[in-house]
């Protein structure tokens, strides 16, 4: 555990190794932790995806770092031991929650993308990859429902890499939320901005970047000049890709349950992934790991090539 004097941020405690990769300047990636609870994957595929993603960043030679609320501290890096603990049922913890769940000493507090990467900042980690961030939900014009990951990633100052974002979002309306927050979106290898299962969603990237050497530069010249937030979008693996148009035809259907049953707010995002899990019969599970996995790699690469 990090001392509280030491650099970073006194009530957010980091591991020994990811504490010494930054004081060594190595590269480090932060994980998000709401992605390997019961409220992203169902189990055994949720504890698959986190070795998987571990594994991916640590063979590219980066330091992976876990994000959670564990007993009400927040963390930066979990040792072996307690890693199974986020595998386990949680309570979604969004970036406002943070100070509710330390102050209030939450178990389990899973961290989104939005407490993710405000605690990847507060101890200085630039990098941090997900499966897809939320964004603009449709219908945002009345319930005024949009991710509070948008707001985060632009106010950190941290990288994202995704696989984009679900179609059950409006992803034109995201893509215009992320220009008003002056955070690009890179594709990555891509003039597409992919869509989660499929790396197809009919929206340009409003800029390509081609391998990493070109994708740090990129965001390295950003954070000097701007100093918001990144989005590095990453298409799934084509050999793991869904078929876009039954998809739509899923996701329709689990949005229409979702209102015919009452669900709203933060409940929406995980009511809309387990429908999708079980109407695709399980297909969409294998899906996700692979670009979690893919993710992770690139997201590891770019570390390397940004700590050069
Ligand atoms: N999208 C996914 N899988 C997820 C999430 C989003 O495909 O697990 C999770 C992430 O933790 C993300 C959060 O940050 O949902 C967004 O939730 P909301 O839409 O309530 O902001
Ligand atoms: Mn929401």
């Amino acid at each position: 555990m990090t001392s509280p004097d030491g650099p970073g941020h006194p009530d957010v405690s980091c591991s020994d190794e990811v504490r010494a990769a930054l004081d060594e300047g190595r590269p480090v990636v932060a994980l998000e932790t709401t992605i390997f609870s019961h409220l992203g994957l169902p189990s055994p595929a949720n504890g698959e995806a986190l070795t998987r993603c571990l594994d991916a960043i640590a063979t590219a030679g980066a330091v992976p770092a876990l994000t959670a609320v564990l007993d009400g501290v927040a963390r930066v890096g979990l040792a072996e031991a307690e890693q199974e603990r986020v595998l386990g049922p949680a309570t979604k913890t969004a970036e406002r929650d943070l100070g509710v769940a330390v102050g209030a000493g939450w178990e389990f507090g899973a961290t989104t993308v939005s407490a993710s990467v405000t605690l990847a900042a507060a101890v200085g980690i630039d990098v941090f990859a997900t499966g897809g961030i939320g964004g603009v939900h449709r219908g945002a014009g009345t319930t005024g429902d949009v991710s509070a990951d948008l707001g985060a990633i632009a106010r950190q100052g941290v990288v994202t890499v995704c696989a984009g974002a679900k179609i059950f979002l409006d992803l034109a309306a995201t893509l215009e939320y992320l220009e008003t927050l002056s955070v690009p979106v890179l594709g990555f290898e891509t003039d597409e901005f992919p869509a989660f299962y499929t790396p197809h969603s009919g929206l340009a990237v409003p800029q390509r970047v081609d391998g990493v050497v070109e994708a740090a530069a990129v965001l390295a010249a950003h954070r000097r000049m701007v100093g918001t937030g990144a989005v590095l979008a990453v298409p799934i693996p084509s050999a793991d890709a869904l078929d876009a148009a039954s998809l739509h035809r899923v996701m329709d259907a689990a949005l229409e349950a979702a209102e015919a049953e009452g669900v709203t707010g933060a409940a929406i995002t995980p009511f809309v992934l387990a429908r999708l899990a079980s109407a695709t019969d399980g297909d969409s599970i294998p899906a996700n790991l692979a670009l979690a996995e893919n993710n992770a790699r690139v997201a590891a690469s770019v570390a390397v090539e940004l700590a050069r």
